[in-house]
């Protein structure tokens, strides 16, 4: 495959840019060799510098669940840009926008927009904070919320202590405020609620993961946690800014019927442009500024063009509710497909897929938190994803991340995808 045009690029970028990237992940890292730099996309086809197609299976990280250049999604976009990009001031879509997730997600009654899921997950810890009095924050291992201080927290030795700092610059008194239990174990959250009984702010959770690869909560486990919160008082913060509008027009909460008091929100909302967004109970929410005392704030905050983008891309999920469905089957036949492949070569690996997002993990052994996930050859994993990087199919550059599935994925797409895992597994397992 000729890369040519790509490595030239991210040897300018290498000089320019902190690992030549503006986000870790699409570095290549955790799979070897240089990113690829895509010129445009379109459908179910990204293209790359040096006229390279690939079928997308990371659509963005989630936003493009239509696929790219969706007409309504541009045209709405073309659309707003000719009023200009941006006031600062209150504007129509926002009003628009807000009450159109108030309709989808039913547990927010009220809604603020950010630029992105890192602004909405730190705005809404902070509220957790501020309407409770408590300092203390409950995540879990595997998950992630984007890259505030409070998040990038490895676990400390034994349930009972308190996080270390996950990367440098991160304090260790930030760090001694967020807790970390085992996902899918309900017993390491009662076991940290316990020994901090009256200290714990929140709990904030994945309800399915997705940055650990797809790990779906075992059954009972979102349940126990509203439960736990219930009894002592805890805000539940489900992040679904992976989930949201991927999962159901309700996101994660709709599917497994668990109201959390906040939601978190991304990616899909803004129809690809940075949009985030926190919402939950009226009663929570009326503590953010200029309404309440708890500070937030943004320039760029409900721009009107993102939003314009934002209401296309809702509007469609709205109008269309059987898509759902459609992504639930293509999903069905991809994960099918690619599990009989494997059977074929005596390998029983393990697949996660919840609605349409999935997981494949190169590991035979069950999966249902961090420390099982990383049991996972991710050297082969690697090395498959350059095969299928070869044969044309653009996979998450990383064995711990999702693959995301789009509406513009037909037959044809499927097939090629099965094809290709065919001629990658036969290269990298034999
Ligand atoms: P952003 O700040 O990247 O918009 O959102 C952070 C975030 C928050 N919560 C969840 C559940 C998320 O998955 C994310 C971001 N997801 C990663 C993919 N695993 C974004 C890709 C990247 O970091 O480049």
């Amino acid at each position: 495959m000729n890369r040519n045009n790509s490595d030239l690029l991210f040897s300018r970028a290498l000089k320019l840019m902190p690992g030549g990237v503006n986000s870790p992940v699409r570095a290549f890292k955790s799979v070897g060799g240089n990113p690829l730099f895509i010129k445009k996309a379109k459908g179910a086809y990204l293209y790359d510098e040096d006229g390279n197609q690939f079928i997308d299976m990371i659509n963005s990280w989630g936003p493009m669940i239509l696929g790219h250049g969706h007409p309504k999604i541009t045209a709405a976009v073309s659309e707003a840009i000719k009023d200009s990009l941006s006031f600062g001031a209150p504007g129509k879509r926002e009003v628009e926008i807000a009450s159109m997730i108030i309709e989808m997600v039913p547990s927010i009654d009220m809604v603020r927009m950010v630029n992105s899921g890192t602004e909405a997950t730190l705005s809404a810890i902070r509220l957790a904070r501020g309407y409770t009095g408590k300092d203390k924050i409950i995540k879990f291992e595997g998950c992630y919320h984007g890259h505030a201080d409070s998040f990038l927290i490895a676990a400390g030795s034994g349930a009972a202590t308190l996080g270390v700092p996950d990367s440098p610059g991160v304090t260790v008194g930030t760090a001694a405020d967020t807790l970390t239990a085992t996902y899918n174990d309900l017993q390491a959250v009662k076991t940290l609620v316990d020994n901090n009984k009256g200290n714990i702010a929140a709990i904030i959770i994945e309800p399915v993961a997705g940055n650990m690869g797809c790990i779906p909560p075992l059954p009972g486990f979102l349940k126990g946690l509203r439960e736990i919160c219930d009894k002592e008082k805890i805000l539940l913060i489900f992040d679904e800014v992976m989930t949201g509008f991927r999962l159901s027009p309700g996101g994660a909460q709709e599917m497994f019927q668990v109201t959390p008091d906040l939601t978190t929100l991304g990616k899909i909302i803004g129809g690809g442009m940075p949009v985030g967004a926190y919402g939950g109970k009226k009663e929570i929410m009326e503590n953010i500024a200029p309404a309440g005392p708890i500070y937030q704030a943004g320039t760029l905050s409900g721009n009107p063009v993102a939003m314009a983008a934002g209401i296309a891309m809702l509007k469609q999920l709205q109008e269309n509710p059987s898509i759902y469905q459609t992504l639930r089957e293509t999903t069905d036949e991809i994960t099918e497909g690619l599990k009989n492949i494997l059977n074929s070569f005596g390998k029983d690996y393990t697949l996660h897929k919840c609605g349409s997002m999935f997981s494949l993990f190169f590991t035979e052994n069950d999966v249902t938190d961090f420390s099982s996930a990383k049991q996972s050859d991710t050297a082969l994993f690697g090395q498959y994803f350059l095969k299928m990087l070869e044969e044309g199919i653009y996979l998450p550059p990383s064995q711990f991340e999702a693959v995301f599935v789009s509406t513009a994925l037909g037959k044809k797409e499927i097939n090629n995808i099965l094809k290709a895992a065919k001629s990658a597994f036969s290269s990298v397992l034999i």
